[in-house]
């Protein structure tokens, strides 16, 4: 059952998310594990107070900075992640002059093909991973994940990857890519594997992404590579840590601190 979501609800814009997913559940993109991961990631985002943080802004351009200078740049979709951006997954590709590319780790082939069928429809000319195209094998991974395309993540110098277990993060290291993750928990596998960790939602990071992309599309190789040199991840995922603990504390010092009426 879906509702018409009032307007003037406070808590409105996640639940347009909700039925979002909810509805790409419905479709057959978004599996039902996505619905309980989307529930893991609502909960971080409480935490963070539902904005992209300092943190977050400083891994975002270091980013779009090694996007821009990378040789052959792929992003990876999985179903939350296409029904929860699928347009701006298009503009930032475009931008980016990067493909896009499915890779699920509940893979079928109807999965597969209604993600890039979705994609598709959104303005993007060729999906990679569906059928036959995901004929290449990341060594030493076992889940579903491992089947990518031959034109694609198998041959990227860099992934951009959202909501992913860290096994392939992992795996995609090992292979020499750079991984860059946009994954709302600071203390996930995937967050403490990636080569750069954007700590926030996707639905706040992807647009924020394609304007940096604008933004810094006009700078020298060199200018960008100093960025890319000067970001430390270890270091940002500290400030993260940090920052939570700090809004943590002042809140606990609060104690209510959402205004009630009198
Ligand atoms: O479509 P498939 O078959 O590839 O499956 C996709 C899911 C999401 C089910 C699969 O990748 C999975 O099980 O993921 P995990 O291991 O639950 O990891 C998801 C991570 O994304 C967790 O660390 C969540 O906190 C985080 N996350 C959830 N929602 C968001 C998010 N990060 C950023 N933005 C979100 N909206």
């Amino acid at each position: 059952m879906s509702i018409e979501i009032p307007k003037n609800h406070p808590r409105y814009w996640s639940l347009v998310i909700r039925e979002k997913l909810v509805h790409g559940f419905r479709e057959g993109i978004v599996v039902p594990q996505g619905l309980i991961a989307h529930g893991r990631g609502e909960a971080f985002d409480y935490i963070i107070g539902e904005k992209t943080i300092e943190p977050a802004l400083k891994a975002i351009e270091a980013a779009v900075a090694k996007l821009l200078l990378a040789k052959y740049p792929v992003i990876s979709v999985n179903g939350n992640f296409a029904v929860l951006c699928g347009e701006d997954i298009v503009k930032l590709a475009e931008e980016l002059n990067a493909r896009i590319e499915v890779n699920l780790f509940y893979r079928t082939r109807e999965r597969e093909e209604k993600i890039a069928q979705y994609l598709k429809q959104l303005g993007v000319s060729e999906v990679l991973g569906v059928g036959d195209d995901a004929q290449c094998v990341i060594p030493e991974l076992f889940s579903e994940r491992r089947r990518v395309s031959c034109r694609g993540i198998y041959i990227a110098d860099v992934v951009l990857l959202a909501l992913e277990d860290g096994d392939r993060t992992e795996a995609l290291r090992k292979m020499g890519k750079f991984v860059i993750a946009i994954d709302i928990n600071p203390f996930s596998r995937t967050a403490q594997m990636a080569n750069i960790t954007i700590v926030d939602n996707v639905v706040r990071a992807i647009p924020k992404m394609i304007e940096k992309a604008k933004e810094l599309k006009s700078r020298s190789k060199e200018e960008l590579q100093k960025i890319v040199e000067n970001y430390d991840n270890r270091r940002t995922l500290g400030e993260v840590i940090s920052y939570i603990r700090s809004r943590l504390d002042e809140l606990a010092k609060k104690g209510v601190f959402i205004e009630l009426p009198k």
